[in-house]
């Protein structure tokens, strides 16, 4: 399997809100070193660069105004002589307006926020946009005959929607990929997502749609990030009413409850027939990662890529999340040789 890869991640190192304090944050650049290191030790296959790609491939699932506030964000921050990392610090909830963008950079960055896990810092745009044309240039080459890619994505992209960043994701990868997949001519797509949280980025995005279908398995939102999406009963809505599958499941998972949820929403996904899979690929499944509650261990993620090798259709892997260093090489890389052996 190739891998898509790109050393401009590294430009992306920010910091977060958490337990009340700014601290580094879990999403960090040696996660994508750590997977790289895996896919050269097990000789997975060819690593290639990105093609370069135009911002309108991005704004075919996100807002024009929002990908230009991601793009400009930094400089209009800096304009005003801060330094340190650009946060949000109020949010447009519930009754206030989110239909007028506000001229202040913290009036933008509170309407483009969902939470204060998306800091921009000088490079993040170079880094986000890179992470996107990763996922962009894995489609591609599927469209061009291959049966699988991985792009090996940071910053990850599940918690992005139309309008919005959050949870360490800025624009939807896996999302602008499978948009990509169907302005190629392809008739449907779906989005597997097997990160620890709910995928609430991409569910939003394709909620409405027939053409995308959205299966995702996650941390049940009682308990766990993001909370306010991933229930079961979001089926989807107008045309997508019916292609929207929500697996949450409880603290403490391991691989017999997750593999029989995995197999169902395989199943779901074989039943409709899409031209291609993208795997939203999060390994914060693991038994030791520090911020997720699933207890799946190493040769588990081998059994995920067997799994999902049983929908029989080419897939694109994009990496999500996963914050257990030493491990998340491994995990992800199991994942995509399970896939291999089994296809
Ligand atoms: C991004 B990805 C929970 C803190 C949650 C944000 C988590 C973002 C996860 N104690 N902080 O889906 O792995
Ligand atoms: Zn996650």
């Amino acid at each position: 399997m190739l891998t898509v890869y790109s050393q401009a991640h590294r430009l992306h190192h920010a910091t977060e809100l958490k337990d009340g304090l700014i601290k580094p944050c879990f999403e960090m650049p040696s996660r994508a070193d750590t997977i790289l290191a895996r896919v050269q030790s097990v000789g997975l296959g060819e690593v290639i660069v990105p093609r370069d790609y135009d911002t309108s491939r991005y704004a075919r699932v996100h807002s024009e105004r929002y990908v230009r506030f991601l793009e400009n964000a930094w400089a209009e921050w800096s304009a005003l002589g801060r330094t340190h990392d650009a946060l949000p610090l109020i949010w447009p909830v519930r009754d206030l307006r989110s239909d007028i963008e506000p001229e202040h950079i913290d009036g933008k960055l509170g309407l483009y926020a969902m939470d204060a896990g998306v800091a921009i810092t000088a490079g993040t745009w170079e880094a986000v946009r890179t992470s996107a044309n990763l996922a962009l240039t894995g489609m591609a080459k599927l469209e061009e005959g291959e049966h699988s890619a991985f792009a090996l994505c940071r910053p990850p992209g599940h918690h992005a929607a139309a309008e919005y960043m959050g949870g360490y994701c800025y624009l939807n990868n896996a999302a602008i990929a499978a948009q990509a997949c169907l302005d190629g001519g392809a008739k449907r797509v779906a989005v597997l997502d097997v990160d620890y949280h709910h995928g609430n980025g991409t569910q939003s995005i394709f909620y409405q749609r027939a053409d995308a279908m959205f299966v995702s398995l996650h941390g049940d939102p009682k308990q766990s990030y993001p909370y306010f999406l991933g229930h079961r009963d979001e089926q989807g809505a107008g045309a997508g009413l019916g292609f929207n599958h929500n697996y949450p499941l409880p603290h403490g998972t391991a691989w017999d409850g997750y593999g029989e949820a995995l197999a169902h929403a395989c199943r779901t996904i074989a039943a409709y027939a899409p031209d291609a899979v993208v795997v939203s690929l999060g390994v914060d499944t693991f038994k030791d990662d520090p911020i997720s509650h699933f207890q799946l261990d190493n040769e588990d993620f081998l059994r995920i890529g067997v799994t999902i090798a049983g929908i029989g259709r080419p897939a694109l892997f994009v990496m999500e999340g996963g914050y257990m260093v030493d491990d998340i090489g491994v995990n992800a890389v199991n994942v995509l040789r399970g896939f291999e052996a089994a296809r």
